[in-house]
């Protein structure tokens, strides 16, 4: 019994000193945006009480009973002060369900609510549900739109793997009680369904992402722009691309809306995510672009490449080579907590201001689809600071 007090006693200190870990930022960078040293959120981070039976009689061995495999893609809001986010946390048995994670300062110190969130089903239940984007919408609710997936009806029996997206829709004031509203109708399949926080022409505004299959954008793909008369009802009936995807370039196979737009004086910024297929797999990385304050559907600015890419440890998980994120905060003084997950298996945080996510986005030179146009841009600079150098300003 002792000995069962004494291993409790233990792992319950060895999780508060993860959980009461200072975070830093990572030296050097690239003066865009600062990554920090440690994830803000693994496996271990979740409760204890989640996971073992504290009782030395139900559960001797001290074993833990039920496992989590990850805390990854987590929506984002700050609310009452604090930074939340709501994670996608995904058991051993590979169920992935929504709960809450709270820090003071929005890098580090994140604990976790006492109970993961209740999310009401549908009539139709859905086999697993992730990837939630919040949006605090003008009309006064916290909304929660995220992927609802079941198994394809019309897969053949032996089929086990092909599923069906769809997006769910759910609303809250507190993040604790959530009203299931029906699932967004639309023709294709939806995953990455984001709601813009305005109305626009008096209505709601989405993101989506219409793709033909569960994997595949076929025909489809690319951001698009739907307005929806009753979010309690909720169908896209016209949607149009306002992101396109390209051969040759970090979204050349899909792209999806990472979390909602930050309003800003230049427009909108928006942060979203571009994938290529390679032999390796699938290779997700971030971009920003940039929309008009008046039309947010309208493009007006868009850098080549990627914002930031796997590195380091980021590139090892349950599905390597993967960036991904549907969460950020703006906060009041200007800096911007980019809250982005790692090969589907843990979380982290990077820094940035509007301020200089804008000069990004304005100032770094647009896609010119050619190698030639690339080189043509490195021109650009290499005579831009050579004709500096006469000032003294810029020796090289
Ligand atoms: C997984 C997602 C993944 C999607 C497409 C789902 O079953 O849960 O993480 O994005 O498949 O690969
Ligand atoms: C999906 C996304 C994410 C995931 C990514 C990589 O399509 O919706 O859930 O991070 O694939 O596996």
């Amino acid at each position: 019994m002792n000995e069962f007090y004494t291993a409790l006693q233990e792992l319950k200190a060895a999780h508060e000193a993860l959980l009461s870990k200072k975070n830093a930022k990572q030296e050097g960078g690239n003066g865009i945006y600062d990554r920090y040293v440690n994830p803000i959120l693994t496996s271990a981070h979740a409760p204890l009480h989640w996971r073992y039976d504290f009782n030395p009689e139900s559960n001797p061995y001290l074993m833990e009973r039920i496992g989590i495999n990850a805390t990854l893609n987590s929506g984002a809001i700050k609310w009452n002060g604090k930074y939340l986010l709501v994670v996608r946390v995904e058991g051993n048995d590979r169920k992935s369900f929504f709960a809450v994670a709270e820090s003071d300062n929005g890098i580090d110190n994140f604990r976790f609510w006492d109970e993961p969130v209740t999310m009401p089903e549908t009539d139709d239940p859905e086999t697993n549900v992730y990837d939630m984007r919040l949006t605090a919408h003008e009309d006064g609710w916290i909304y929660g739109i995220f992927c609802s997936e079941r198994r394809d009806p019309k897969a053949p029996a032996g089929d086990l793997s092909s599923a069906v997206a769809a997006a769910g829709i759910a609303r809250t004031t507190d993040l604790v009680h959530w009203e299931r509203l029906p699932d967004l109708k639309t023709r294709s399949q939806q995953r990455n369904v984001v709601l813009h926080p305005e109305f626009v022409e008096g209505k709601y505004a989405l993101y989506t992402r219409p793709q033909d299959g569960f994997i595949d954008t076929g025909s489809g793909g690319g951001i698009g722009w739907a307005l929806i008369d009753d979010i309690t009802k909720a169908e896209v009936t016209d949607e149009k691309i306002i992101n396109h995807r390209y051969y040759h370039t970090i979204k050349e196979m899909k792209n999806g809306e990472g979390p909602h737009p930050i309003k800003t004086e230049k427009g909108w910024l928006h942060l979203a995510h571009g994938v290529r297929g390679c032999a390796a797999g699938l290779r997700y990385v971030l971009y920003l672009y940039l929309t008009d304050l008046d039309d947010p559907s309208k493009l007006i600015a868009e850098p080549a490449g990627h914002f930031m890419a796997p590195e380091g440890d980021e590139r090892t998980g349950d599905v390597s080579n993967v960036l991904f994120t549907n969460g950020w905060i703006a906060d009041e003084d200007g800096t911007v907590y980019i809250y982005y997950a790692s090969s589907d298996t843990r979380m982290h945080v990077a820094t940035s201001t509007i301020g200089k996510l804008l000069d990004y986005v304005l100032n770094t030179p647009a896609d010119g689809y050619r190698s030639a146009m690339s080189v043509e841009n490195i021109k650009k600079m290499v005579e831009k600071n050579r004709s500096e150098r006469g000032n003294n300003f810029n020796p090289f």
